[in-house]
């Protein structure tokens, strides 16, 4: 057995097949109301589909997806009487809210905005017999159903890191098309790292041409290796490579036909070697042809620099001077030029993810530079007040474009001593910025981290390693490749997640786990009525370092993704709340049938 088969095990030992397939919802993620009428209609390439004029583009992707099945696509039209499918604007709904009508006359779907109708043809898409997708129909059969439908959260993210190893445009797009249908809405994108740079920036080529082709990543074992993944010779296409300014507009474009919002990371001050390497590589061009002013322009390092750190994933090299004006000049630059493809692919942009994780101790001690700044500011001690001054600025910097700071949880925190102990706190300085952190450490005592920075008031997206870190191997068993310094996660994992009290009703299954043998909760802070009126979403990361291939994208983000958008989308399950174990089990199972049913049956790529 190896560990492509292992899934396959896993799954079937996971099916419970006494629950008769007529009880499974066939809309997924779990609608707030659904019913089964019994009536279904019937579904050719003469039905035409009638919509009003807001839901045009809703409309024609729906049509091109009955064209698919068809091999002909449905007529639009904007008035029409008769059997069709209707997109009806209704007032006062919410945002991202629908309902969908499924009786032998007619499928009418009703929504005050695009995003809403867009779902309603979503979750009809879903009511579409998996076998029908197989071959040309002439027609089929759409079960009647009655749903009134709204997501729980906003903000439902999927974190693509495409740094580590690179994934081409086309597979984004098959990426932004899952999502669509399970009603994510937000593609964090993670553009850049210590391995690579993906995103061409006009005038700065030397980000791609070096950034986007040097590389290093982790083996097995855990072990840096320089010419595995993203460097020249990684196998199949998935090491080196870019997005030119056409492609990232292209998919900007294809996010947001499909109401999915993208926020572009820029990884700062730490996992940036592949910035600072460019800018290295700029800076010697530019000292050859005689340019010594221009050369420092957008330096990133302070060349006379002897700290010495290293950092978790073992670089010595990775982390951005704060205290030279070469390294805002060179953010100001890159977020302009992001902000330039925004605007011509017409796609909506609040916020730059400005990184912020996981920084060595020992970083910027001996550069003179930082030296300067803090002889100048006397207020400026130590690497948390610099930590502050960097994030204030950039926060400045955003602001100043309309823009609001988010990045990992790091951003908002800052190191104080307690009894005697050095511990990490929200920020009090940060407090009632608009920021958003992304909190993904629930380990190691710091279990409660995330609802202590809500409750300080920080808006948060659960980002909790141990339930939604989909780059974790399913299981130990048949020595499964890849990463499990979080536990392993299988789709139980965000399934069971219970965003209000995440250590509630978690099925530990820990996999004879040696280095999480059970998650004890020691966090001690619960969520408060104010904390959790800032929680603001979900998102689950696929970080790359050991993802070469597309398959191997696809092998790890499914099924695992769904217990992301069922959580994300629907409300709690009785199970999260149910006092009777029993009953909570049997509504678990349901649940995990209905997972099955859609991953066996329905459009998911299988490895
Ligand atoms: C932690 S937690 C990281 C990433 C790695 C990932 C691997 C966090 C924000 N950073 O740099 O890729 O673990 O699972």
């Amino acid at each position: 057995v190896d560990w492509v088969q292992a899934k396959d095990i896993y799954a079937q030992n996971k099916v419970i097949t006494d629950i008769p397939e007529e009880k499974l919802t066939k809309v997924f993620p779990t609608p707030a109301v659904y019913h089964e009428t019994g009536q279904p209609f019937t579904m050719t390439a003469t039905v035409p589909i009638v919509t009003d004029a807001a839901f045009l583009r809703e409309a024609d992707l729906l049509a091109d997806h009955f064209g698919t099945v068809f091999g002909k696509k449905p007529v639009i039209s904007m008035l029409g009487t008769g059997k069709a499918i209707r997109l009806q604007q209704k007032k006062g709904m919410g945002p991202e809210a629908y309902e969908l009508q499924v009786s032998p006359q007619e499928v009418v779907i009703a929504a005050s905005t695009p995003a809403g109708a867009f779902y309603g043809t979503q979750s009809l898409k879903t009511l579409i017999p998996a076998a029908a997708l197989a071959k040309n129909q002439t027609s089929v059969s759409l079960p009647g159903v009655r749903v009134s439908d709204a997501p729980r959260f906003g903000h439902r993210a999927f974190m693509m890191d495409v740094s580590r190893n690179f994934q081409s445009k086309e597979q984004v797009l098959k990426v932004l098309d899952m999502m669509a249908l399970y009603k994510l809405n937000v593609l964090h994108f993670h553009l850049n790292d210590d391995e690579g740079w993906r995103l061409e920036i006009p005038g700065l080529p030397e980000l791609t041409e070096v950034g986007g082709k040097r590389g290093h990543t982790l083996d097995e074992k855990n072990h840096l290796q320089p010419s595995l993944g993203s460097g020249p010779d990684a196998n199949k296409t998935s090491g080196s490579g870019h997005y030119t300014k056409a492609d990232y507009i292209e998919i900007l474009k294809y996010a947001t036909e499909r109401h999915i919002k993208v926020i572009p990371e820029i990884e700062t001050p730490g996992h940036a070697r592949a910035a600072i390497k460019s800018m290295d590589a700029r800076y010697a061009r530019l000292m050859q042809e005689g340019k010594p002013e221009e050369a420092k322009r957008y330096l990133l390092r302070d060349l006379e620099d002897q700290s010495v750190y290293r950092s978790v994933q073992n670089w010595n090299d990775n982390v951005i001077n704060v205290a030279l004006p070469s390294t805002y000049t060179f953010l100001e630059k890159v977020v302009d030029e992001i902000l330039a493809m925004y605007q011509e692919a017409g796609a909506p942009i609040q916020t730059i993810h400005m990184g912020g994780d996981e920084v060595p101790n020992g970083v910027w001690e001996k550069s003179p530079a930082v030296n300067a700044l803090m002889a100048a500011n006397p207020t400026i001690k130590g690497k948390y007040d610099l930590w502050d001054y960097y994030f204030g600025k950039v926060n400045d910097m955003l602001n100043a474009r309309k823009l609001y700071l988010s990045g990992w949880e790091e951003i908002g925190l800052t190191r104080v001593e307690q009894n005697g102990k050095k511990v990490y706190v929200p920020n009090q300085d940060f407090k009632g910025k608009n920021f958003h952190v992304d909190v993904w450490n629930n380990l190691w005592g710091a279990e409660d981290l995330a609802y202590r920075m809500a409750n300080a008031g920080y808006k948060v997206v659960l980002t909790n390693a141990s339930n939604l870190y989909l780059d974790l191997t399913y299981q130990k068993a048949y020595e499964e490749p890849g990463l499990y310094w979080a536990g392993y996660l299988d789709l139980d994992k965000p399934f069971y997640f219970i965003p209000f009290d995440y250590m509630k009703n978690q099925k530990v299954d820990t996999n004879n786990d040696p280095i999480n043998p059970a998650v004890v909760y020691k966090g001690k802070e619960r969520l408060t009525a104010f904390g959790r009126s800032n929680i603001v979403g979900l998102q689950a990361p696929l970080w790359s370092e050991m993802i070469k291939t597309p398959e191997r994208l696809e092998y790890m983000l499914l099924p695992k993704l769904l217990g992301l958008a069922e959580r994300a989308w629907a409300p709690d399950p009785a199970w999260a709340t149910e006092p009777n174990a029993a009953k909570g089990e049997a509504a678990y199972n349901q649940a995990w049938s209905a997972f099955v049913n859609v991953l066996g049956k329905r459009e998911l790529p299988r490895l």
